[in-house]
């Protein structure tokens, strides 16, 4: 990423007027060894659409290991890290996020976890770069996946909703079209300057994750924020030690609205680089997703209409960053 220096470079990218809330919320936690980890990962996915998970089996040096694989990887000179780019939309991309003029204050790596669907610029990538690099995602992302579908199953039992694979069979099918992002958010020195200073520059602008499931792990740098029911933002206080996991749109579509998919956004900071990786938990393209029958007693009850991920998918990646994805399921 090219780190202007000076002003107008960042006036380009998104400014908002810094919030006064108090520094970080709480957020719900969930001990996955704990015996009522389904009943608060419901309530937790009915009230924020977010929790953190601890006691989650993932071993922390596998985390470290590719955290630390990633910064080598950033860190090589912008002209190296082109050549994985420009992302289509898997590679390497900075600053552009997705194809209509969303911006941001990030650089980043977007690859799907289908080792079928290996596009060009991930073949780049992984041809550029040390064979260490390409295990440890590996490593990694079969680690994250597997946690991944133990909490969508306790979400099933939460629910009382038999099978209790019903969500989780969409991530283990060899169709399953996942993806793993990791983001790289510079410290930007110039918020510090009088002029900016009150104000927050947009890392990664407000959205909803479109797919089922997402598991953020952060260095613990602070940035993400979500978006409170009456609108206003608040922190999340960065653990280097556990995972975020969060609500998509196809999950609040299948609970039929009980579960929601939260608004979040990451701001930069002014004196510490954030480094994240998400896993984005998502069914076969040609999985159809409408409410779960179990979830609604009477079809007027039923709040979405049937798509199949590969219509929504589409359809998002025309989509800004901040639209409403979820009223193309709108039944009214
Ligand atoms: C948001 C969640 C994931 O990061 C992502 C993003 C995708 C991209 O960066 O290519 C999108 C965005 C995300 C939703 C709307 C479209 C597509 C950028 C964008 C403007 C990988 C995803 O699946 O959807």
């Amino acid at each position: 990423m090219v780190v202007h220096s000076h002003q107008s470079a960042l006036n380009e990218l998104f400014l908002v007027k810094a919030s006064c809330k108090s520094r970080f919320m709480w957020v719900p936690e969930v001990d996955l060894t704990h015996p009522e980890a389904k009943t608060v990962i419901v309530k937790a996915c009915q009230e924020f659409g977010l929790f953190k998970v601890v006691n989650y089996g993932v071993p922390l040096e596998l985390m470290t290991h590719l955290e630390n694989e990633a910064l080598k990887f950033f860190m090589q000179s912008q002209c190296q890290k082109d050549k994985a780019g420009p992302p289509d939309p898997y590679g390497y991309g900075s600053k552009r996020i997705g194809t209509n003029g969303d911006l941001g204050w990030v650089e980043y790596l977007l690859l799907n976890t289908n080792p079928d669907v290996i596009s060009p610029k991930t073949l780049q990538l992984f041809e550029q770069n040390p064979e260490v690099f390409r295990c440890a995602v590996e490593e990694y992302i079969g680690a994250v996946k597997k946690m991944c579908c133990e909490v969508l199953e306790l979400m099933a039992d939460g629910l009382e909703i038999e099978p209790r694979n019903v969500f989780s069979r969409m991530i283990r099918d060899e169709r399953s079209d996942s993806c793993f992002r990791m983001n790289r958010y510079p410290a930007c020195p110039e918020l510090r300057v009088e002029a900016l200073s009150g104000r927050n520059l947009i890392g990664f602008g407000e959205h909803t994750d479109p797919q089922i499931i997402s598991v953020l792990r952060s260095n613990n740098t602070s940035g993400l924020q979500m978006c409170l029911r009456d609108g206003t933002w608040a922190s999340i206080q960065p653990d280097h030690t556990s995972f975020f996991v969060n609500v998509g749109d196809l999950l609040q579509v299948m609970t039929n609205g009980s579960f929601k998919s939260v608004k979040h956004r990451v701001l930069a900071n002014s004196s510490m680089s954030r480094l994240s990786m998400i896993y984005f938990g998502g069914p076969p393209l040609n999985e159809k997703i409408a409410p779960l029958p179990s979830l609604v007693s009477r079809e007027e009850e039923s709040l979405y209409r049937e798509l199949t991920w590969r219509e929504y998918k589409n359809a998002a990646y025309k989509s800004k960053l901040s639209d409403n994805r979820l009223s193309l399921f709108d039944k009214f």
